[in-house]
């Protein structure tokens, strides 16, 4: 580690206000350019601290940069991993107050529900179908806190991976009966199509993505619980949202979901 534990908490401290005002700040590695990525995820465990410490119940996990295309973009080799929140769910169907965001984006994703415990290292795809209870089509509201959304890796990690709001769909499925490499996917901004895709986007195949984070925890010595929800990854590019706008996403196998910005 290259950071003090106290300016790691007041980075995390200086996240926090930035998501809770609504307001973008430069990335943190422009004044700590020597942090490396322990760091990163030490800032990120504050942040989370931070929040449980008010109340806040964290609700799952998440996994994101798991397309190549944008591990490509990012020049970077490996997803990175993060926590979503009791705030941060918004109903299928809801609505989403853009008043209480900086720039969303949405992504398409699939989640899995566990019902037994996934642990690294050595974790792959068949142990994760094995420990599915279920999967859900699920969206991502994407908000980073830094400006204009131009950050670097570890910047973005300590950001808690831009995570925002998220809706799950109620059609659950038991990812054993399903393709999911090659479910499709295509969503829709104000009735346009806008972005399509397919479950292989996801390092592959979305279980990937879950066993990738059991090895992310499995190096720390810890696993995930059963009972986790997992948000995978973008099976579509992230776009940019708006107020008035309606998104409307349809998953192959899974049913569709939707939500309005206001
Ligand atoms: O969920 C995601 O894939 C986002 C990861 C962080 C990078 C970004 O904000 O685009
Ligand atoms: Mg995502």
């Amino acid at each position: 580690m290259a950071l003090h534990t106290t300016t790691i908490q007041k980075l995390a401290e200086h996240l926090d206000a930035a998501e809770n005002e609504c307001r973008d700040v430069v990335k943190i590695t422009d004044e700590h350019p020597d942090m490396d990525w322990d760091d990163a995820y030490a800032i990120q465990d504050a942040l989370r601290a931070i929040k449980e410490g008010r109340g806040v119940r964290i609700t799952g996990l998440k996994m994101g940069l798991t397309s190549h295309a944008k591990m490509k973009q990012m020049g970077v080799k490996d997803p990175v991993r993060g926590f979503i929140t009791d705030y941060g769910m918004v109903a299928d169907g809801g609505e989403c107050d853009t008043s209480t965001l900086i720039h969303p984006k949405v992504e398409a994703e699939i989640a899995f529900v566990t019902k037994k415990a996934l642990s690294g290292p050595g974790c792959h795809i068949g142990d994760v179908l094995a420990a599915t209870d279920f999967v859900l089509p699920a969206l991502e509201i994407i908000d980073s806190r830094y400006r204009d959304f131009k950050f670097d890796l570890k910047s973005v990690i300590a950001d808690n991976t831009s995570a925002a709001r998220y809706v799950l769909g109620g059609r659950s499925c038991n990812p054993v009966g399903i393709d999911l490499k090659n479910l499709g996917v295509v969503m829709e901004k104000n009735g346009v199509v806008v972005a399509t895709g397919a479950g292989s986007a996801v390092l592959g195949h979305p279980a990937q993505s879950v066993a990738m984070l059991a090895n992310m925890l499995g190096a720390r010595g810890e696993e995930i619980p059963a009972g986790t929800l997992i948000l995978t990854g973008g099976v579509t590019e992230a776009v940019a949202v708006e107020k008035g706008d309606s998104i409307n996403v349809r998953y192959q196998h899974l049913g569709s979901v939707s939500l309005r910005f206001v």
